[in-house]
């Protein structure tokens, strides 16, 4: 299941370069995607909202009320390998994400405040990836 996560975060990731420009998001403040789930990431900075609402967007997983679109984003974890073990789960977990932060109205605050909601919940759950998993396989691939 981490494994699953693992693929999802890089697959998901490769957006970031794509949304850089139109989020206002620095290098020095996001590299990779993928410090995401390091334990010191902070979830203070607007912009890595809006980059996740652009990535999330460019591969069609938001509703026009930039929501998540359920069964997009079902497919889109289905589309990595054994993605069907996790697809369901996740959808329910940032379901609940979403729900706990409706009220807010400005959609980059509340995309990162149900990022930071879905990466407590993945730890809670046992589905978040490590950080050595994802930095070999990321070397991996860029090599
Ligand atoms: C998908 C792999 C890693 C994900 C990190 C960010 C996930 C945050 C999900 C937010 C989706 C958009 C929700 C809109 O309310």
């Amino acid at each position: 299941n981490v494994d699953v996560m693992k693929d999802v975060t890089l697959g998901f990731g490769e957006a970031l370069k794509l949304c850089r420009e139109e989020s206002q998001l620095t290098e020095e403040k996001m590299e990779e995607f993928f410090h995401f789930w390091r334990d010191d990431f902070k979830f203070d900075d607007r912009a890595v909202g809006c980059a996740i609402k652009c990535m999330s967007s460019h591969f069609d997983l938001l509703t026009d009320s930039h929501r998540m679109h359920h069964n997009n984003m079902d497919n889109f974890i289905k589309s990595f390998p054994n993605g069907e073990v996790l697809s369901q789960q996740m959808v329910t977990l940032i379901h609940e994400c979403e729900q706990q932060h409706d009220s807010e109205e400005d959609h980059c605050w509340r995309i990162l405040r149900v990022a930071e909601c879905f990466k407590s919940s993945c730890k809670k759950h046992g589905i978040a990836p490590t950080m050595e998993l994802l930095m070999a396989e990321f070397v991996m691939e860029s090599e």
